[in-house]
């Protein structure tokens, strides 16, 4: 941003001779009565709320008691409550790249800063450490070599995701620290791009061995078996992912390593009105190879349900062909490929099978159609055997081993989930494969930069287990930012020498003992509910309502609904689904079908999913209800897998990336105050600026301090070092001393000191400018 000249008001003139208002610590909420004689001496500008919400900049005309009189930009006057008014920025902070030098850190000044930014396609813009990048929806020319190369030799500066991978790269070998990027932020908001664009940056930096190819194309293919179109984003990824690039220490990178979490499997079976399962079933049936006989994709009942089949701009057969060159890259041979697809094909074809009806009590036999006969032949089993699995259930009552018959809903949930955990274990196994490929004959014991990109904090009208696991995951994230930003922040003041009472921060740890509490927090009771034969959403509910009704982080609800006081704000979830949910059986007939396959695929899955129970099954016929109770809970699982992230992300510096939606229309050039000030909440930025309002948030080297206010000085102060300038300017204008602190080096003020020494510059300029004029008049 290049500097303004200063611009003032003809009505500012006047106040050249106003006295310097006492600025209150904080000024979110700041009362403007405490400084609105000087506010109407100056007329200067503040900020006035809409009946719709958004906020205006208007300048104040006249205040009488609480009354302010207030002009729009539109020429429209108005007589406002004073205190509803919040103090804006001088012009000169327009737009500027970190919203720490903002001089009042309020709501409106800093959704303004960003659309100022953003309607200038300077879509990223730094909150103090953190970086927020809106997403623009359309191409910005702010990519490519070009952009790399200036960013690597840093002849731009302006705030970007390349200048924060790149920060990592020099920490990681200055510091001899790992690193981590940690992009948050809602669907649709731009994680994934960003986590893309960090990938290039870090591949170009780091590139030379090859391997840096192929951790790019996983990309396509983890987007093709993970995102959907849903209703929020044409590419909505499904599942939260984190890829650690190792680099060797001559700094080229030298292996790398994917974990994923939590994928959706619902999608596969049902999806809603408008959105699409996963990108690869529809890339498949556009690229198919013939030998896999499938039909097209309105014929497929996983598929056709939710009457949307295309996305605007995507060509599905093409991306199913860069898919495949993608496979190739990461080592999967032809072979496995045609496995994959083949496992695809049973998926779908699946989803076709029908039950008819045998007796009148309800029990059903599967239908021995095209679909059947293409599902064994696929899996590799034979069709009786199939037809068992999907109708009947044995069990062991007793000593004796028992057939039961099973009704038809009884059917489809067993066909279904067994759709659901073949698509499951192929997505897992594929990451297995790519993770072999990203390591074999490499070293990855070396240095490593991760990049997180996990599903935001969701809150909608109806909340079920999937919010209830994310934003469980984004407790735990909250504090891992807090901490290390409130750590961060404290730690220049310390480094600079100042006075300063370290601050405990406002953590969200009650929400997470919550979560975590054993026996008695959420995720235990949940666990203690699904291992109950009898247990329902309703005894869950209920459980959850008598337990932790004390708890303040909690409410229950009417019916089988609770409300969690998330740090975001406060999620109400129906309970209906969670224990199925969290249960996700597989009958044992079904992993016994897998494992009777003469396929390397399904047997795969087979081993793999009997790996995950906690005990070892002994034998499929040894336990009346299955080995279902033994595996492992979805929450359990997750919990751990997040202990093991967080304890990783622990061990590395973090540089975090809050991703922003500015409409919800995927639509570029509208920027929505509302929508954006609710996310700037939920991420977290507020907080940082909250955070740094108790500190000294606007900081200045004594050397520019003294070059940019010295002028003012009554007394001349041309011979005295930067550092006695700064102090003599301090004294002259009486900034209060709690107001600021000299540090070794900098200058540190509270929020709106700047803003004031700022107003009286310009003034000052003004009345300078205006003598000169006046003086020019008559020497003509
Ligand atoms: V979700 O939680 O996976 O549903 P993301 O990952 O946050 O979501 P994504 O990165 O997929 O969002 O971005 C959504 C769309 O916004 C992309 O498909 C692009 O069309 C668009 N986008 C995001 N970032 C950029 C960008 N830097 N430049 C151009 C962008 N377009
Ligand atoms: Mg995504």
């Amino acid at each position: 941003l290049v500097e303004k000249s200063p611009s003032v008001g003809y009505e500012d003139l006047d106040a050249a001779t106003a006295p310097l208002p006492s600025v209150s610590k904080s000024n979110v909420g700041h009362r403007w009565s405490d400084i609105t004689s000087y506010a109407t001496k100056k007329k200067v500008q503040s900020w006035f709320q809409l009946p719709n919400g958004n906020w205006e900049l208007g300048r104040i005309m006249s205040t009488s008691g609480m009354e302010s009189v207030i002009s729009l930009p539109t020429g429209k006057v108005l007589k406002v409550n004073s205190d509803s008014l919040i103090p804006a920025n001088p012009d000169i902070l327009d737009g500027v790249d970190d919203l720490m030098q903002l001089s009042y850190l309020n709501e409106p000044s800093v959704l303004f800063n960003l659309q100022y930014r953003y309607n200038r396609d300077m879509i990223y813009t730094k909150a103090g450490p953190v970086l927020v990048a809106i997403n623009p929806f359309k191409k910005v020319p702010l990519y490519g070599n070009d952009y790399i190369e200036a960013y690597k030799n840093k002849s731009i500066e302006s705030p970007h995701v390349y200048a924060i991978a790149d920060t990592a790269i020099r920490e990681m070998t200055r510091d001899e620290v790992n690193q981590s990027i940690i992009i948050s932020g809602e669907s649709g908001a731009g994680k994934t791009e960003t986590a893309k664009i960090a990938m290039q940056y870090l591949a170009v930096l780091g590139g030379g061995s090859g391997i840096e190819c192929e951790i790019l194309k996983t990309n396509p293919i983890l987007e093709a078996f993970g995102n959907a179109k849903t209703l929020r984003n044409d590419n909505s990824s499904r599942f939260g992912k984190l890829i650690e690039i190792h680099f060797s220490e001559t700094g080229k990178i030298s292996g790398a390593k994917i974990q994923t979490f939590l994928l959706e499997k619902s999608r596969v079976v049902q999806c809603a009105e408008g959105e699409r399962s996963y990108h690869i079933f529809y890339q498949l049936c556009a690229g198919a190879p013939q030998k896999l006989n499938l039909k097209d994709v309105d014929e497929f009942k996983y598929l056709n349900q939710s009457n949307c089949y295309s996305i605007p701009g995507v060509d599905d057969a093409e991306q199913f062909h860069i898919v495949k060159e993608a496979l190739d890259v990461v080592h999967v041979s032809k072979e496995d490929q045609e496995s994959v697809f083949a496992m695809l094909a049973v998926v779908l074809w699946l989803g076709n099978v029908s039950f008819t009806m045998i007796d009148n009590e309800n029990h059903v036999e599967a239908v021995e159609d095209e679909s059947l006969i293409n599902v064994a032949k696929l899996i590799g089993c034979n069709i009786a055997d199939l037809s068992l699995a999907l109708s009947t259930r044995k069990m062991r009552v007793g000593n004796d081993n028992i057939v039961q018959k099973l009704t038809l809903s009884q059917a489809i949930e067993t066909r279904d989930a067994l759709a659901k955990s073949i698509y499951a274990c192929l997505f897992e196994w594929l990451v297995e494969q790519i993770n072999k490929s990203l390591a074999v004959g490499k070293r990855l014991t070396g240095r490593s930069i991760s990049i997180l990109d996990i599903f935001g904090f969701e809150s909608f009208d109806r909340n079920s287990f999937e919010q209830f696991c994310i934003n469980y995951a984004n407790e735990r994230l909250q504090q891992h930012f807090n901490r290390h930003l409130f750590k961060l922040e404290q730690e220049e003041y310390v480094q600079d020498g100042i006075d300063w009472t370290k601050v405990d921060f406002d953590d969200n740890q009650d929400c997470l003992h919550l979560f975590e509490k054993k026996p008695l927090g959420l995720l235990s009771l949940l666990n203690e509910e699904s291992t109950f034969p009898n247990g329902t959403d309703y005894t869950f509910a209920n459980k959850l309502k008598q337990h932790l009704n004390s708890n303040p982080c909690f409410r229950g609800e009417r019916e089988k609904a609770f409300t969690v006081s998330h740090f975001a704000g406060e999620v109400t979830y129906d309970t209906t689904g969670f224990l199925e949910k969290n249960r996700d059986l597989l009958h044992l007939d079904s992993i016994q079908l897998l494992s009777s396959s003469s396929c390397h695929l399904p047997q795969a899955f087979a081993s793999n999913i009997l790996n995950q129970s906690e005990k070892p099954v002994v034998g499929p016929l040894h336990k009346a209800g299955g080995a279902d109770s033994q595996k492992l809970s979805v929450a359990t699982k997750f919990k751990g897998q997040l202990f093991q992230l967080m304890q990783r992300l622990e061990s590395t510096t973090p540089h975090f990336i809050r991703c922003i939606k500015p409409n919800n229309f995927q639509s570029p050039g509208s920027y929505e105050q509302g929508l954006v000030l609710q996310q700037l909440k939920c991420c977290g930025v507020l907080e940082v600026v909250r955070i740094s309002r108790s500190g000294f948030p606007t900081r200045m080297s004594h050397q520019k301090f003294a070059r940019r206010y010295g002028f003012l000085l009554v007394e001349n102060a041309a011979e005295q070092d930067p550092l006695s300038v700064s102090v003599a300017i301090l004294h002259q204008f009486n900034i209060l001393p709690e107001m600021y602190q000299v540090g070794y080096t900098k200058l540190f003020f509270r929020t709106g000191q700047i803003g004031v020494l700022e107003d009286t510059r310009n003034n000052t300029l003004h009345g300078i400018l205006r003598v000169q004029s006046c003086f020019r008049g008559y020497r003509a």
